[in-house]
């Protein structure tokens, strides 16, 4: 069984490239560009086949599909950061969008129907209203970014080539995950990172912070990459799931948490150009069509995916 995974030098890629080869029977198969950080896989580069590709570029990506052929495509690469959407609006859109459809054509192009997994995500509710949490598949799509907006149509496009051309794309709407490896840009990954530099005098003890007052339903990274899998031989293909783990948190709790795993003591400053031009208010989802069809349900507790996170940055820092 042959698994391709797009964006497996990344924070999700990374962790799926180890829970598959943990799996067993499966030949791991990635792409990179050659400006790429490997140290995400460095620990099982020879576990793993890599070719270089940038999935902007159709060529890239035939030739790519063509010489590994597939059983499974994890498709992950992509621009994932929400704020650079709006600095980097086309590069989103291109790279999001256009990225997918050139993995939908190059399988068409190569004769291969395998799973396709699709890496879309929570922020394409969007604006949510009270009464709508927790949010199930059947929520309007209130896309609030550039990024979003991409997600919207990385999903529908999975949607139509389903019903177009029979394409087996399995689209899952995840929820934030975090833990080791996450990019330090990311809310729970910047304030440990910052937490872990105090602990070691490399900063004055002031945390920089964005919208404290936002929710966000977490699920740790480990427990997302198995439901990954699990989706990829269990869910209809064509169809729709959210995965998260139905619980949501304050970024200022997520922040407490983190403090509370660490003696020093710090004051907290809002810092203007972490603040976004529309924020997503809250995501709290349902995750019971996904739990009913494929019998997953997250296992690794909050408290454990921070520390973890707190822990690596501690070894780096
Ligand atoms: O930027 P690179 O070369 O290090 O690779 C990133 C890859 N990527 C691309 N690969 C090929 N061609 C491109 N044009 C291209 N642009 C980006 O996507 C990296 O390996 C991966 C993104 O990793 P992270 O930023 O760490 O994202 P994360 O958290 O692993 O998210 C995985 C998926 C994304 O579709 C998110 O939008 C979604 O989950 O939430
Ligand atoms: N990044 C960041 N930095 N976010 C902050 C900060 C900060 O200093 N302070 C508060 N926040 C708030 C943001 O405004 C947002 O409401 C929340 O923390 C989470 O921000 P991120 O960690 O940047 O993640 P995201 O929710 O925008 O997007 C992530 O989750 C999506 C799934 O819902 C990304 O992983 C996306 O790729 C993914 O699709």
């Amino acid at each position: 069984m042959k698994a391709l995974i797009t964006g497996i030098t990344g924070f999700v890629g990374s962790h799926l490239a180890e829970y598959l080869l943990e799996r067993g029977n499966i030949e791991v198969c990635g792409i990179e560009r050659w400006r790429s950080k490997t140290d995400n896989i460095k620990h099982i580069e020879k576990k793993i086949r890599i070719i270089e590709c940038d999935i902007r570029d159709y060529v890239s990506v035939e030739k790519t599909i063509k010489e590994i052929k597939p059983d499974k495509i994890f498709h992950l690469a992509a621009q994932s950061f929400v704020p650079t959407s709006w600095n980097a609006p086309q590069e989103t859109l291109t790279t999001n969008i256009i990225g997918q459809l050139n993995i939908f054509e190059s399988v068409r192009s190569a004769g291969i129907n395998p799973e396709i997994q699709l890496a879309c995500s929570s922020e394409e509710y969007g604006m949510v209203l009270e009464n709508e949490v927790p949010i199930k598949e059947t929520n309007p799509l209130r896309p609030l970014s550039p990024y979003a907006v991409s997600k919207v149509g990385q999903d529908y496009l999975g949607y139509q080539y389903h019903q177009s051309y029979g394409i087996k794309a399995i689209r899952t709407r995840a929820f934030n995950h975090t833990g080791p490896r996450r990019g330090d840009v990311f809310v729970t990954s910047n304030f440990a990172k910052q937490i872990a530099e105090i602990e070691k005098n490399k900063k004055e003890p002031v945390i920089k912070v964005g919208n404290l007052e936002a929710k966000r339903d977490f699920t740790d990274v480990r427990d997302m990459v198995k439901a990954y899998w699990v989706s990829t031989e269990k869910c209809t293909p064509g169809d729709v799931y959210n995965i998260c783990s139905g619980k949501a948190w304050t970024i200022q709790s997520v922040l407490d948490m983190l403090l509370s795993f660490s003696k020093v003591k710090v004051t907290v400053k809002q810092d203007p150009a972490r603040m976004r031009p529309s924020d997503v208010l809250v995501l709290l989802g349902d995750n019971t069509k996904f739990c009913k069809q494929t019998g997953w349900k997250p296992e690794i507790p909050i408290e454990k995916t921070l520390k973890d996170l707190l822990d690596y940055w501690r070894e780096r820092v």
